[in-house]
This record gives structure tokens, sequence and C-alpha cells, in this order.
């Protein structure tokens, strides 16, 4: 039967580094019974069992069956409450082969553990209060952070800072509603007074999640990276800037016309940004057959694009391709390739002037990309921690569920409705907050968000 996470009395075991061939493998335990069970699989000067928390000893990890040594070790024991679950924990460090793992694995079933589930270890950190559900999805972006954005924000959530922004606003919100509550239960003491105070509220938690809602495009980006295409007719230069860009010799570049049939993507990081740049084929109108099919995959690749760059050879005119393209698309970063060649014409007034060839002006696309990503200010760790924002679709979603009770809030006092709607929409607001740092959450929700952490965490 499979298990669920709701069975917190398991003693669970799990992997908690990547499979396959490392220096090191670490092996997690954890439940009421783990520091028993596991005592018998440790040889070592002192029994695993009588060891504090806190404490490393250094010994072999032997199957009790037979006496068997599987590796040398050295185990962390942490005991209830001091432990990132809450619960009684160990930690095996194991030689890294996947045999050792397996070996030590197949010991540990026997004693009575059982495979952990993905994100089990930080559910059971949860249900024990060593974390809100923030600092639960947080601990999970840290594991996967890809970039230097994602790990700082990460880290900031995880030490609480989004968690406590969203507990004001909530906090803020629960005051206002026991004052209405009050009100609905003694309605003599209604008065005038109390209306503004309640308007004022309202007013101060819509901004406070305007805020945290409209920060949400810019704190993806700082998490996921951003889609940076590269788009133009044949011959531009649009791989000769990718090339540049990526500092490699990736895509084909020659003055044949059409050379980039298919798109092509490289990982870059820029100012701690991860950025995904594709090189995309030239357009211009193709007969059909693989050409027109590459330029129906760059203009669908322009539609996604969350910074769209458009080169031109600057050595000839603006044609109605480029006409075309770029009437439509107000935000593209418009860039004229070619300007070490005398034949360049000037470069005109909103376009940056670069060479794909020599890499003059490439710093100056960078800083433009920089600051379309929200990082033109100095980076300081004030800066940081106040852009910490939502992660991920959950949060931004309850957010905006939560701005729209409190909007529908407000408009119940201009249209002098009942204070019961008033209410109403009140609470949902406060259950919405209360959903994303895990205060009020269903167990079929808890199992879908924790199930897609890695496993060992
Ligand atoms: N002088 C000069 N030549 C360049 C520059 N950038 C690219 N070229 C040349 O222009 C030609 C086309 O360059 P590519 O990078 O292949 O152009 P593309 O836009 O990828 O072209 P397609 O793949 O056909 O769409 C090549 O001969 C490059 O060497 C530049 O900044 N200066
Ligand atoms: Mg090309």
């Amino acid at each position: 039967m499979a298990r669920s996470y709701l069975d917190i009395k398991a003693d669970i075991a799990a992997p908690a580094t990547a499979p396959g061939r490392a220096a090191l493998a670490v092996v997690r335990l954890s439940g009421p019974g783990a520091i028993a069970l596991c005592s018998p699989c440790f040889s070592g000067r002192r029994a695993l069992s009588a060891l504090p928390g806190y404490s490393l000893a250094q010994g072999f990890f032997v199957d009790p069956a037979s006496g068997e040594r599987i590796d040398q070790v050295v185990v962390s024991v942490f005991r209830t409450p001091h432990s990132f679950t809450g619960e009684d924990s160990v930690e095996f460090s194991c030689h890294g082969s996947p045999a050792v793992v397996l070996r030590v694995l197949s010991v540990l079933e026997s004693q009575g553990f059982v495979p952990a589930l993905p994100g089990e270890f930080s559910f059971r950190a949860f249900v024990n209060g060593k974390a809100d559900l923030v600092q639960a999805e947080a601990i999970n972006e840290l594991s996967g952070a890809f970039c230097e954005t994602a790990r700082q924000d990460a880290l900031a959530r995880l030490s609480g800072l989004l968690s406590s922004r969203l507990a004001a606003i909530r906090t803020n919100c629960l005051d206002l509603l026991a004052g209405i509550e009050a009100r609905l239960d003694y309605p003599e003491d209604e008065g005038p007074e109390d209306e503004g105070a309640v308007r004022a509220g309202l007013l101060e938690m819509e901004s406070s999640l305007v805020e945290l809602s409209e920060g949400y495009a810019g704190s993806r980006l700082r998490r996921e990276g951003a889609l940076v295409v590269l788009a133009g007719r044949p011959n531009a230069g649009k791989s000769s800037l990718f090339n540049i860009l990526v500092r490699e010799e990736r895509a084909i570049v020659s003055p044949e016309p059409g050379t980039t049939r298919d798109w092509i993507e490289a990982w870059m990081e820029l100012g701690g940004y991860a950025l995904r740049l594709v090189d995309t084929a030239g357009l211009r109108a193709a007969d059909g057959g693989i050409e027109a099919e590459g330029v129906r995959r760059s203009l669908g690749l322009a539609e996604i694009a969350d910074i769209l760059v458009y080169l031109v050879d600057g050595r000839q005119k603006l044609s109605a391709v480029d006409d075309d393209f770029l009437a439509p698309r107000a935000g593209v970063l418009k860039v004229w390739n070619k300007i070490d060649d005398p034949a360049c014409s000037p470069v005109p007034p909103e376009w940056i002037g670069l060479s794909s060839k020599t890499g003059a002006g490439i710093q100056s696309l960078k800083k433009v990309f920089l600051s379309r990503l929200g990082s033109g200010l100095p980076d300081t760790a004030a800066r940081r921690e106040a852009q910490v924002g939502l992660a991920g679709e959950r949060q931004k979603l309850l957010v905006d569920r939560a701005l729209d009770s409190v909007r529908k809030a407000l408009s119940s006092l201009e249209l002098a409705a009942t204070l019961d709607v008033l209410a109403l929409e009140m609470r949902e607001a406060a259950s919405f907050l209360g959903e994303i740092t895990g205060e009020i959450l269903g167990d079929e929700v808890l199992e879908r968000i924790f199930g897609s952490f890695c496993l060992g965490k």
C-alpha cells in the first residue's frame, strides 16, 4: 500500500545526496525510533544509542544480522527536538558509491526503516513547527538554486523574511476582523469612526498585497532565470552575438543568409542571474519547408521571451520585415550590428550600436540586460532583502485571491453593505494568507506540495 506523508510515526530513511559516484554520500534517517533502530548498525568506540545530540562519531556501518562491515562511516546524531525534522535523526556519511548506499539502505530497511517519500523530511519539519510552508519551500528552492539570485532569495525566504511580511498583513487583517466581529455581536457599539479605521487598514493591506503581486515577475526571473531571444533577418549577426555572449563557438556563423535553420540555446550567467540565451533562424519570407518552420519557431520564441533582442545589419537599410517585426513589439531591445565595418550607417537613436565581430558595445548591451532584469541598482544586502518576493505560482495565486477579497471588502464599505459581507471577505483574505505559510491547509494540498521536493530533503 502506498505510504502517506501523514504516517508520521514511521521511521524513514533516504539518501540525501545525488545517486552516482562521489567522494561521500549521506544517508539520512528520522523518526521516533530512528536512533534505537539504527544503533545496532554502527560499530564504534561508543554505542550509537549512547551518543548525545549534536555529536559525531567515526566507525563502521555493519549488517547486524551477519556482523559484516559494509563501510567506514561518520555518524551524526540529532536528538528531538533539536534536529531539522524536530524528531530523533541520524545521518551516516558513507563513501559515495551506489554499491555502498544501496547496501546501507537495504540493511536499514531490514531494521524497520521505510524509504522516505520526496520532501518527507521537510514535511516533518513543517508539521513539527520547525519551518512554515514558505520556509519549507525555500529549503527545496535552495537545493535547486542554479543561479546566485535564486540562492540569495531562497535563503532570505528561509530566514523568514517573506513569512514575516505575510504575517504582518494577516495580523492586520485579523485585528480588523476582530473589531468587526465584536460590532456584529454588539451592534449598539457601532460608530462611524471605526469605518475610517477599517478603510485605512484595508487600503494598507491592499497596497502591501499589490506590491507582492507586482513584484512576482521580477522574483520569478531571479529564481528561474530569464529567456533572452536573439531575433532578426538572416545575416544580421545573431549567431555571432550568441557565440560572443556565451564565449564559445556554439552556433555556426557564415556569410550565407539562412545559416541557422533551427533555434539553439545556451545558459549564461550575468550579475548573478541565469540567462537562457536563444539564437533563432533569420526572419524572412520563406516558401515553406524547413526554413518556414524555422521562421515560425523564431516568432514563437519571440512571443515568450523575457528579453527580446532584435539585430539588424547596420550596413543595410531597415526593411519591411524589420518594420513589421518591430511595430507591434514595444519592449524590443534594438541592436545595430556591425559598427566595426566602415560601410555601417550611424547608429540611430534608441538603438544600441554593437559589433559581434570585435565585441565593441557588448558591455553596454549587458548593462541594458541587467537593468531590464531589475538589477540596475547597487547590489546591497538591504536591497536584496527588500526585494524578497513570492516564490512560485502557488504563493502568487493565493496573494491574488487575498487581494481580490480585500478589494471586495473595500467595495462593500463603499456600497454601505452589511458588516456580515465585510467580515466574510476579510475572513476569506485571512484564510488565503494563512494558506501561503501553511497555518490553514488541507492534507491533500500538503502532500502535493511536498511531493514535488527532492528525495532525502
Ligand atoms: N563586420 C562584421 N561582420 C559580422 C558581424 N557580425 C556578424 N558578421 C558577419 O555576418 C555574417 C552573418 O553572421 P551570422 O552570425 O551567421 O548571422 P545570423 O544572423 O546568425 O544569420 P542566419 O543564421 O543566416 O540568420 C558572417 O559572415 C559574420 O562573420 C559584425 O559585427 N561585424
Ligand atoms: Mg545564425
